[in-house]
């Protein structure tokens, strides 16, 4: 049966829950479009995160990896085209580490392009009511890190020649929100639904839908 790894993120930044953790844990053992879903906890920390994630993928190569991350202050779920070769970090990561104008790998590409449907996952999901949008950056901190390093993993392994992945962005949940008000934020039992969608969008899709999504600025 086919594999789909779900990724997650610890709190960080003063937060006590992640999203990214509560729904791929959520998600974990249940079964989407034939596929069985596994979750895998990720630590907020440059370095760590990509190699726990290696770790996970030798074991077993996977169909698909969603690799899922808190975004405070977005409104949707948003789906990352593009990581960069770059850790630029405004605040410390979880062991208090604070790269600026690092390379997420020594001499590797200036970036890498999400291998998931993009385009369909996010149409899926507006067809299903659900608001999302691609993303053009991921930002330059532990997340773009770990999408950067996951991307140049299936790049680089033979083994993981077959599996696609990407990132998405998550919003908060409605009581991180409460403690921080004017940011948006989605109920929990929204965000699993959309990444279920998501997840089958993604096996059902080989290529992506063209549309256009970009941004002017
Ligand atoms: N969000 C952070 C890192 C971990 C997370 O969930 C980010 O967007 O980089």
């Amino acid at each position: 049966m086919a594999m789909v790894l779900i990724t997650g993120f610890d709190p960080f930044g003063g937060e006590t829950v992640n999203p990214s953790w509560q729904v791929a844990e959520a998600l974990h053992g249940e079964r989407i479009a034939g596929a069985s879903v596994r979750a895998l906890r990720l630590p907020c920390v440059f370095g760590d995160a990509i190699a726990v994630l290696g770790h996970a993928l030798k074991h077993e190569p996977p169909a698909l990896v969603f690799a899922l991350g808190q975004a405070g202050g977005r409104c949707d779920l948003s789906v990352e085209r593009v990581a960069i070769n770059v850790d630029d970090a405004r605040i410390a990561d979880n062991a208090g580490a604070q790269p600026v104008d690092r390379p997420v790998v020594a001499g590797g590409p200036a970036a890498y392009f999400s291998t998931l449907p993009i385009k369909a996952v996010v149409a899926a999901l507006r067809a299903q009511g659900l608001p999302a949008s691609v993303s053009q950056s991921a930002g330059t901190f532990v997340c773009n890190h770990l999408f950067y390093g996951l991307m140049h993993l299936l790049a680089t392994s033979p083994a993981l020649a077959a599996t696609r992945g990407g990132f998405v962005h998550l919003p908060l949940l409605p009581e991180q929100a409460a403690r921080q008000p004017g940011l948006p934020s989605l109920p929990l039992g929204t965000q699993v639904h959309a990444l279920r969608i998501a997840v089958a969008t993604a096996l059902a899709h080989e290529r992506d839908l063209v549309q256009a999504e970009g941004s002017i600025a």
